[in-house]
């Protein structure tokens, strides 16, 4: 069967989220992020209306720099809780259309749609009424990429933004993709381009007329899958869990950094508790805890503690989580992104399932 995949993401999504409760923002350039402070702020850009993309603003920006580029701008704080409530909203109205679903991000998500959809027109078609569904009911826009793998379907839900629909059956993949700089294939970011820039490879098209075995050869690795997705063979599933996948994590940056113990805390109750439900839908143990830890000014750290045997214990993740938090409680600074990863994964069946009492009555605990 030949597969069908939607890749759908909201337009500028927290401005977007401004502008449906204010509409006197319509049309006009909204910035999210940090405090401008007539230039002389600090901190980046969250995101930004298309309008003030005009203007050269874009994510990641210091607010200082978009101020000079766009001093008439409408500058807003991010209002996380209200973003996530629109972010769920939207991913219930997805999830409806197939049971292979998977949300990649707050605003993007994939939709395996091949056995609804006997043909790309008809895709075409539930494309179109998820998109007026989800303006309709939300009062946001998303634009959807329509191909035959995960990958294409992500370069075309971008190809048309904002608002856009782009469809792109399986004999066009070569001619949509040739003139395409490199940067569109996810994962190659600026760092790669130049890498790649530097062996002759500036566009797909490029990668497409260089044989497998040389692109190997070049870039290892990652080479055989950029190559891959450029020929419209990548075939990973939309699947919230892939079998071969080493582990599972989920980091959340806060909207402001803080040392507020029972903020952080919360943080890491609802990163654990939105891991284990996906682990227990697919029956998945873990024996390694990680834990992530960024601080105000990036300095990054991880925290692991590996277990003598496989677990899925909500209440005794955390509290390990918590144990290798503790290592840094002395430290006092403001915290920017907590993060929690199991790895060491194992596919269990329900018979097999380890008690915790075994672990803790194991020795190791003791
Ligand atoms: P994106 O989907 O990357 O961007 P976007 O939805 O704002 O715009 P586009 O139309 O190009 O899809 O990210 C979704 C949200 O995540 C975005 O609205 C704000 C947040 N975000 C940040 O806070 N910082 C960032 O650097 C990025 C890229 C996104
Ligand atoms: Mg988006």
């Amino acid at each position: 069967m030949n597969r069908i995949i939607l890749h759908c993401d909201l337009d500028c999504f927290f401005a977007a989220v401004e502008v449906r409760d204010n509409p006197a923002y319509e049309g006009k350039p909204i910035i999210i992020g940090a405090d401008p402070k007539e230039g002389k702020g600090r901190g980046v850009i969250s995101t930004c209306s298309y309008e003030a993309r005009k203007f050269g603003l874009h994510s990641a920006m210091p607010i200082s720099r978009a101020y000079r580029l766009c001093p008439h701008g409408i500058y807003l704080r991010p209002n996380g809780n209200k973003y996530s409530k629109v972010s769920s909203e939207v991913m219930q109205i997805l999830k409806k259309y197939s049971h292979k679903f998977q949300q990649v991000g707050i605003d993007e998500a994939y939709l395996d749609v091949s056995e609804m959809c006997s043909s790309f027109e008809e895709a075409r078609d539930l494309a179109n009424k998820i998109r007026h569904e989800i303006f309709n009911q939300v009062g946001v826009r998303i634009s959807i990429g329509c191909a035959p793998t995960k990958s294409i379907a992500k370069i075309a839900s971008d190809h048309k933004k904002p608002n856009g629909l782009c469809v792109v059956k399986k004999f066009n993949v070569l001619k949509f993709l040739k003139h395409m700089d490199i940067t569109r294939i996810p994962g190659i970011g600026k760092k790669s381009k130049i890498y790649y820039n530097k062996k002759g490879i500036n566009t797909i098209g490029d990668i497409i007329s260089t044989p497998l075995e040389k692109m190997i050869e070049l870039f290892g690795k990652s080479g055989k899958w950029v190559w891959n997705v450029a020929h419209g063979l990548d075939d990973s599933d939309v699947s919230e869990f892939s079998r071969n996948r080493k582990s599972i994590s989920k980091e959340r940056t806060f909207f402001e950094d803080t040392n507020d113990f029972s903020i952080i805390l919360t943080k890491f109750e609802e990163i654990n508790e939105r891991i284990h439900s996906n682990l227990e839908k697919n029956n998945i143990f873990y024996k390694t805890i990680t834990l992530k830890i960024r601080f105000q000014g990036f300095e990054t750290f991880t925290r692991s503690k590996t277990l003598p045997l496989p677990i899925r214990n909500r209440k005794y993740a955390i509290k390990i989580v918590l144990e290798l938090f503790n290592e840094f409680s002395s430290l006092k600074r403001k915290v920017r992104l907590v993060g929690i990863r199991f790895s060491n994964l194992e596919e269990k069946s329900r018979e097999k399932q380890y008690s915790i009492l075994k672990f803790v009555n194991h020795s190791c605990y003791k």
